[in-house]
């Protein structure tokens, strides 16, 4: 019509993709020392992207005496010089961000209208945030002089690549640690556009190394005994075991594990709003968020009326190709986390639940899935209890504060909560009960260099964001 707006899609011609791509070790760019490649691919048409370095023990030990070596000139630097390279390299991820967030697009599957207005102004955000703390570590009450841990070992998931490489580099640097970063399997390419960014901004070399690898890689990373400090982002499975490996060496260890966050919905709730909030919370990146608002508690009397808004609400989603600008909804990130998915959610069926799937034609390429709720859900299914890191909402029911509270922290896991309600004092009173690292109210998924992030219980341990992400990476 006369008054519709279409814009182009993003071109993915934008950003230049190699064929290949080294290790970054030591400030220079080099293959695996057995040689070993992978390829990445984009979820979204299956194609390949380009071949990286798979790096083995021999390259992480490289990487780690790199990163030992550059320690003691970088841990010596005055914070003002350090906060000098911080900040030239969040100012070329913002020259760069519409590379990035393409880049991004194509080896995630997330929709560009995500990495272009959330992921890449977070990661720019990160580094000016932590590149203004450098420089005061003796004023934050760590003591007259805080120190550096060391050689920090970064290993994070593929649902937020930049962003988590952010969350991790960022602080490490500002104390003055170096690192090693192994991104993962499936979305190596914007870290290293990242180590191309630290070459660009003169960073000296061996403050960070970026290692392309599988779990093995990972594994290997963890267990090396030129490792002081260890942070991972990822599944609770291979966090229990990092914590195995980790225990009795003396590293320091941060985790930030699954989670499965609850949206409790007050009948007093501005239930447009909610509604809002319940779709960010859950189809944001294809649900694959540690926080999601996974589970809706929604109060019964309010319960009939939020659905109908909702479902109309989602048939509404634009699911499809990443890159347009119109997409609400891109692709799943593997094809085995599309399968991982599609068994959570067939449990769910299996299990007596009621499937309702948003109408919207999905690719024949690539890997998707449609936005689904799941009603009737009760507290033993596997879709309540279990994190399913897609597009699924479980929706379960409750009557009074107390029952939303009980049925919000009957999970192992403890990242994220959100309290929908117009009572300032409802918002107090549930929220310091909710057992949940992160609780919103009335919106979800707000993130801020700030806030601190982490988890309790099976979420993981340690906190990443604001003055308490410092912590992790001082001795004092
Ligand atoms: O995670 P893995 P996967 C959850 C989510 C998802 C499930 C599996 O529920 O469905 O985990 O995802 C590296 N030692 N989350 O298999 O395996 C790996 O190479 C050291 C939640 O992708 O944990 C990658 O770099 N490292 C989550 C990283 O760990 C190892 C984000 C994460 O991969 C390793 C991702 C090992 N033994 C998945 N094995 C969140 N909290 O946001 C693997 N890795």
């Amino acid at each position: 019509g006369l008054f519709s707006y279409a814009p182009a899609p993003e071109s993915r011609a934008v950003v230049d993709i190699a064929p290949s791509y080294g290790l970054f070790v030591d400030g220079e760019f080099r293959e695996a020392a057995d040689g070993g490649v992978m390829t990445t691919l984009s979820p979204a048409t299956e194609e390949k992207l380009s071949e990286v370095a798979h790096a083995g023990e021999a390259d992480v030990d490289a990487a780690v005496r790199a990163a030992r070596t550059a320690f003691t000139g970088w841990s010596a630097l005055p914070g003002a010089e350090r906060a000098k390279y911080l900040f030239r390299i969040a100012r070329i991820i913002q020259e760069r961000s519409r590379e990035l967030a393409v880049l991004e697009t194509l080896d995630n599957g997330k929709p560009i209208k995500e990495s272009r207005d959330a992921d890449l102004p977070l990661v720019a955000a990160h580094f000016f945030y932590y590149a203004g703390w450098a420089d005061k570590l003796e004023h934050a009450g760590f003591g007259p002089a805080p120190r550096p841990v060391g050689v920090a070992a970064q290993v994070i998931p593929w649902n937020f690549p930049l962003l988590m490489l952010a969350w991790k580099v960022a602080p490490a640097l500002a104390c003055g640690n170096t690192v090693v970063l192994k991104p993962a399997e499936t979305t190596p390419l914007s870290a290293l556009f990242f180590a191309d960014i630290c070459r660009q901004a003169g960073l000296p070399r061996g403050v960070v190394n970026i290692l392309t690898g599988d779990g093995a890689t990972g594994a290997a990373l963890v267990g090396h005994g030129g490792v002081d400090k260890v942070a991972f982002t990822g599944s609770t499975a291979v966090g229990k075991e990092i914590a195995r490996t980790v225990a009795g060496t003396g590293k320091r260890l941060t985790l930030e594990l699954g989670g499965k966050g609850a949206n409790i919905v007050f009948d007093d709730a501005p239930l447009d709003q909610a509604v809002e909030g319940i779709v960010n919370g859950v189809f944001f990146n294809q649900g694959q968020v540690c926080c999601a608002g996974s589970r809706l508690l929604v109060q019964e009397s309010v319960h009939d009326e939020l659905l109908t808004a909702l479902q109309r609400r989602l048939r509404t989603l634009r699911v499809g190709d990443p890159l347009d600008k119109n997409t609400d909804v891109g692709a799943i990130n593997s094809a085995e986390q599309l399968a991982r998915i599609t068994e959570l959610a067939d449990s769910g069926e299996a299990e007596g639940a009621q499937r309702w799937t948003a109408p919207c034609d999905l690719p024949s390429q690539g890997y998707w899935f449609a936005p689904t709720l799941f009603l009737g859900v009760s507290q033993a299914h596997r879709v309540a209890r279990e994190e399913i890191f897609g597009p699924v909402l479980s929706v379960l029911t409750f009557r009074t504060p107390e029952e939303a509270v009980a049925k919000a922290n009957n999970t192992p896991y403890g990242l994220s909560a959100g309290v929908w309600t117009e009572k300032g004092s409802r918002i107090l009173a549930v929220s310091q009960r909710l057992r949940a690292g992160v609780v919103w109210a009335n919106t979800f998924n707000k993130f801020d260099p700030t806030s601190p992030f982490g988890g309790y219980r099976e979420s993981g341990f340690g906190r990443e964001g604001g003055r308490h992400g410092l912590e992790a990476y001082l001795e004092h």
